[in-house]
C-alpha cells in the first residue's frame, strides 16, 4: 500500500516527473499577479450584457427599445430583429451544417432564461438601468419544464447507448434472488469561482478573444466559423481558469454576442454572466432517473444486469447523461442488457459535468449492488470481489490494467472495515447513527493528438510552449516537471507558456484526456530537442565535449557529461555558450509523421482524432473505491460525512501532490452531490428557481472530513506515453453512492434520489 506522505520540502526530485512540485503558477494567483479574461486592460473599452427570455417556449413578437436607447450611456442594442451575418460552426462530433445562418439572440425561445437582447453601453451599470426600460412581447407556447413534467413523456431511446449480451431477462427470472430500484439524480451544476464572460477585440478583421477555455484551439475555430475569417485570423488567449468542471469547453451565444458587437461597434466589449446568468445560460448535468434489477444466485453471485435509464436534454440539441455508462464494465455477468432515453425539455442544453454519465451511472449500480448485499446478507465488500470483472465484456477486450481488487481491499484495510458490523442501525454514538459505505468508480482513458514547442535558450533556461489548458489541474506544473526531467535540470530552470490558441495544438482539458495526450508531445518535443543538442556537442568544432569520444551524453543534476563521467562537464548555459547559440527550437507531435497541415488543424480543433478507451487491443480506464462513514442525528436526520477514505488506480501519477488533490477536488464535489445538490425546476414556467450562489447550495469546508487517498496504480503505457491514466474526474464517481450506502447502514433507511436531505429520512 502506498499512502501518500508528503515527502520533505526541497527535495531536487520533487521537479521530476512523479514528484510533489508544488504548482507552478500558484504564487501568481495567490498574488493576484495571474490576469483572468475579464481583467485584461483594454483601451475604449465598453460593456455587454444580456436580457433573457421569461417564458418557457414561443417566439418574441416585439421588442420596444425606444427608451432604452434613450438611456444614459447606452451604444446598442441587440435583438432577434438584427442580421447577425453569422453561420453556425462545427459541432463536438466534428459536424457542421452548410451555411446554416446563426442567431444568438434568437425569435424561437427555447428556454426560459435563453439570451434573447443584449444592451452595450459605456458601463455595465448604465447597460443594467438600460435592460430595464426594454418591454418584450411575446407569444408562449406549451412547454416541458422538466424530465420530471408529467408531459415529459418516455423520450427516445438511443440507440448507440443500448448494450445487449447473454439473455437478461430469461436470466433475472430465474434468479432466486433479485433486487429492484429507481434511482434518480437532479440536475447539477459547476458552481466554478470564475463565472464566464469575456473580452472580445477586433483590428481589421483579426479577431483577439480572452475568455476562460477549456481547449484554446476549438474554441478559436468556433468563432472563426461563426464570422467566416480564417482560423489564423482569431486569437483566444487563456492563461489561467478559475475551474471550468466541464463547463468552458466550447463557445456560447454570449461569446458570439460579444464579439458581433464589437465588430459592429469598432470598439472592445467586455461581457460577464452574472452568476444567476451561469445556471442558464449553459448546461449542467442533466437530471436522470435508471431502472436497476439485478438477479444473483444464494451465494451472491451476479446472473442478470437489466438496466433501463433516461436523462433530460434541450428541445434543440441531444445531450445524453449516459446513466448506463459504468454499469457494463463495474461486474462480472453473464447477461446483460442496457438501454438509454434522452427526454427533450424547456432547458438549455446540458452539458459535460465532472465525470459525465459515469457519474450518475455509478450511484444507480452502486446502490444496488450494496441493496444485494444486502439481501444476501453479505458484506458490501465480499459481494464486490466475488463479482470482479475479470474483462470487459462490453467490448471484448482485456484490460490495460485494472487495480479495483487492490482498490478495494487496501481502501478497506486502511478504513478499517473488518470493524463494521452488518446490520443497519448497529453502530452508533448516543444520539448519532454510524454507517460505512462503499462506492467503487470508473473513468475511461480518453487520448487526443498533441503538440509541443521545446526552447531552450542561451542563459540556460528552457521553455514548454504548448496551446494547452491549465484550469487548476496542474497542467503549468507537469510540463515543467517533464521538461526538467529530459533535461536533468532543477524546475526552475523551465518556463511553461500555455493557453493561447495561437501556440501549438493541444487536446482539449477535458475527458481527464489532457495529461497523458499533452505529456506525450512534451516529452517528444524535448528529448528530441535533447538530441539535437547532443549532436551538436558531439559534432560542434566549437564544443568542449567533442573531442571525449562520447557516442551520447548524460543530462543530470543539471550538468551535461559524458556517460561515464570522464572528461568535462557542463551546464546548460555553458554548452550554449560553447556552441554559440542564442537559442534552439523543437516542434513536436503525436501525429502519425506526414501528417498534412489541414490534419494538424483538424486534429487540435476538432474531436475527429481523439481515441475512446476500447479503440485499441485493450479496454482501458481509471478505477477507484470510495470508502465512507456518515453520521446521522437520528432526531434530525442531518447527515454529516465524517471519513473518507479513497483508493485509486490512475497508472503512473505524474505529480502526486496534484493528483491527490485533483482526488479530493472530486471527492469534495461527490459530497455536494450526494448531500446539498439540486438543480430546482418551477414546473409551471421551466425556470430555475435556485440559480445564483445562495440558494444552490455546494459543500464549504466545514462539510468536509478528513479525506484519505491511497494510490494502488502501476503505470499503463498503453494508457499514455508516460504510463498515467486519466486523474481529473474519476475522484467524484461512486461518491454519492458510497454516501447513500453509508446512510443506509446508519438509519435503516434507502434513499434512492439525490440529495440525501434531511426530510427523506424522518
Ligand atoms: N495528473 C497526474 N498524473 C496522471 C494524470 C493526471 O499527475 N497520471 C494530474 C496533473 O496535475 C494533471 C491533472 O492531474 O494536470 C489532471 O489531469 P487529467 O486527468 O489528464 O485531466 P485534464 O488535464 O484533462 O483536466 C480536465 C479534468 C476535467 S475533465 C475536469 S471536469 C476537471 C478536472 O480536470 N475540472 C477541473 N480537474 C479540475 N481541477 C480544477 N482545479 N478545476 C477544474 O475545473
Ligand atoms: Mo470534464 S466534465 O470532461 O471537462
Amino acid at each position: 500500500m502506498t499512502i501518500m506522505e508528503p515527502r520533505k520540502h526541497g527535495d531536487a526530485s520533487d521537479g521530476m516527473i512523479g514528484g510533489r512540485q508544488s504548482r507552478f503558477e500558484g504564487s501568481l494567483k495567490v498574488t493576484g499577479a495571474a490576469t483572468y479574461a475579464l481583467e485584461y486592460p483594454a483601451e475604449n473599452l465598453a460593456h455587454a450584457i444580456l436580457v433573457q427570455a421569461t417564458i418557457p417556449a414561443g417566439k418574441v413578437v416585439s421588442v420596444d427599445k425606444a427608451a432604452a436607447l434613450a438611456a444614459p450611456g447606452v451604444l446598442m442594442i441587440l435583438t432577434p430583429e438584427d442580421d447577425f451575418g453569422m453561420t453556425v460552426a462545427t459541432d463536438w462530433g466534428g459536424n457542421r451544417p452548410d451555411n446554416q445562418p446563426y442567431y444568438p439572440l434568437p425569435r424561437d425561445v427555447k428556454y426560459n432564461g435563453e439570451p434573447i437582447v443584449a444592451v452595450v453601453a459605456e458601463s455595465r451599470e448604465q447597460a443594467f438601468e438600460a435592460a430595464k426600460l426594454i418591454c418584450i412581447r411575446y407569444e408562449a407556447a406549451p412547454h416541458v419544464a422538466s424530465i420530471a413534467d408529467p408531459k415529459a413523456g418516455e423520450g427516445q431511446v438511443m440507440d448507440n447507448l443500448t448494450t445487449k449480451w447473454g439473455d437478461a431477462e430469461a436470466a433475472f427470472a430465474a434468479a432466486p434472488v433479485k433486487i429492484e430500484g429507481e434511482y434518480r439524480t437532479p440536475r447539477e451544476y459547476h458552481v466554478a469561482m470564475e463565472p464566464h464572460g469575456l473580452t472580445a477585440k477586433w483590428d481589421g478583421n483579426e479577431l483577439t478573444i480572452w475568455e476562460p477555455s477549456q481547449w484554446s484551439h476549438g474554441m478559436a475555430r468556433t468563432y472563426s466559423e461563426w464570422f467566416n475569417i480564417p482560423y489564423e485570423d482569431v486569437r483566444l488567449i487563456s492563461p489561467f481558469i478559475g475551474g471550468g468542471f466541464g463547463s468552458k469547453g466550447g463557445a456560447l451565444a454570449h461569446g458570439a454576442v460579444a464579439a458581433f458587437a464589437s465588430r459592429k461597434l469598432g470598439r472592445p466589449i467586455r461581457l460577464a454572466l452574472t452568476r444567476p446568468q451561469n445556471f442558464t445560460n449553459y448546461g449542467g448535468r442533466a437530471a436522470t432517473y435508471q431502472s436497476i434489477k439485478l438477479g444473483a444466485t444464494e451465494d451472491g453471485i451476479l446472473q442478470s444486469i437489466i438496466h433501463r435509464g433516461a436523462s433530460e436534454t434541450s428541445t434543440y440539441a441531444t445531450w445524453p447523461e449516459q446513466t448506463g455508462a459504468a454499469t457494463p464494465i463495474l461486474y462480472k455477468v453473464e447477461n446483460f442488457s442496457s438501454q438509454h432515453r434522452v427526454v427533450p425539455v424547456n432547458s438549455v442544453t446540458p452539458g459535460a459535468l465532472r465525470g459525465p454519465g459515469k457519474n450518475p451511472s455509478s450511484f444507480g449500480i452502486e446502490s444496488a449492488m450494496e441493496e444485494l448485499a444486502y439481501k444476501l446478507n453479505m458484506d458490501p465488500l465480499d459481494i464486490r470481489l466475488k463479482n470482479y470483472n475479470d474483462f470487459d465484456r462490453q467490448s471484448n477486450k482485456p484490460w490495460s490494467t485494472r487495480r479495483l481488487r487492490e482498490a478495494l481491499t487496501e481502501g478497506a484495510e486502511a478504513f478499517g472495515w473488518s470493524k463494521r458490523s452488518h446490520a443497519p442501525r448497529s453502530m452508533r454514538e448516543g444520539k448519532t447513527l454510524i454507517g460505512w459505505g462503499i462506492g467503487c468508480g470508473t473513468f475511461p482513458v480518453i487520448q487526443a493528438p498533441s503538440e509541443a514547442m521545446i526552447r531552450i535558450l542561451g542563459n540556460g533556461r528552457v521553455e514548454v510552449v504548448s496551446g494547452a489548458i491549465d484550469m487548476g489541474q496542474g497542467t503549468y506544473t507537469i510540463l515543467a516537471q517533464t521538461a526538467a526531467d529530459v533535461f536533468g535540470i532543477p524546475v526552475d530552470q523551465v518556463e511553461v507558456h500555455l493557453g493561447d490558441s495561437r501556440l501549438p495544438g493541444a487536446a482539449i482539458a477535458g475527458g481527464s484526456m489532457l495529461a497523458g495526450s499533452i505529456l506525450g508531445a512534451v516529452h517528444k518535443a524535448a528529448t528530441a530537442a535533447r538530441d539535437e543538442l547532443i549532436g551538436l556537442a558531439l559534432s560542434d568544432a566549437k564544443s568542449p565535449l567533442r573531442d571525449t569520444g562520447a557516442n551520447t551524453l548524460a543530462f543530470a543534476g543539471g550538468r551535461i557529461t559524458p556517460p561515464r563521467g570522464e572528461g568535462p562537464s557542463l551546464t546548460l548555459p555553458e554548452l550554449m555558450a560553447a556552441l554559440g547559440r542564442e537559442q534552439l527550437e523543437t516542434t513536436r507531435n503525436t501525429l502519425p509523421d506526414g501528417a498534412s497541415a489541414e490534419e494538424q488543424r483538424q486534429a487540435w480543433t476538432t474531436m475527429a482524432k481523439v481515441q475512446g478507451p476500447t479503440m485499441g487491443e485493450f479496454s482501458m480506464h481509471s478505477w477507484c473505491a470510495h470508502f465512507a462513514e456518515v453520521r446521522v442525528d437520528e432526531d434530525f436526520g442531518t447527515v454529516r460525512v465524517s471519513r473518507m477514505v479513497s483508493a485509486f488506480d490512475c497508472g503512473r501519477l505524474y505529480n502526486p501532490r496534484l493528483v491527490e488533490s485533483q482526488w479530493r477536488g472530486g471527492i469534495i464535489m461527490g459530497i455536494g452531490q450526494a448531500l446539498l445538490e439540486e438543480g430546482l425546476v418551477d414546473l409551471r414556467n421551466g425556470r430555475t428557481v435556485n440559480g445564483n450562489a445562495g440558494d444552490y447550495l455546494v459543500p464549504t469546508n466545514s462539510d468536509i472530513p478528513d479525506i484519505q487517498t491511497i494510490s494502488v496504480g502501476v503505470p499503463d503505457y498503453n494508457a499514455s506515453a508516460l504510463g498515467g491514466k486519466g486523474v481529473g474526474e474519476v475522484g467524484i464517481v461512486g461518491v454519492a453512492a458510497s454516501i447513500a450506502n453509508a446512510v443506509y447502514h446508519a438509519t435503516g433507511k434507502r434513499v434512492r434520489d439525490l440529495p440525501i436531505t434531511l426530510e427523506k429520512l424522518i
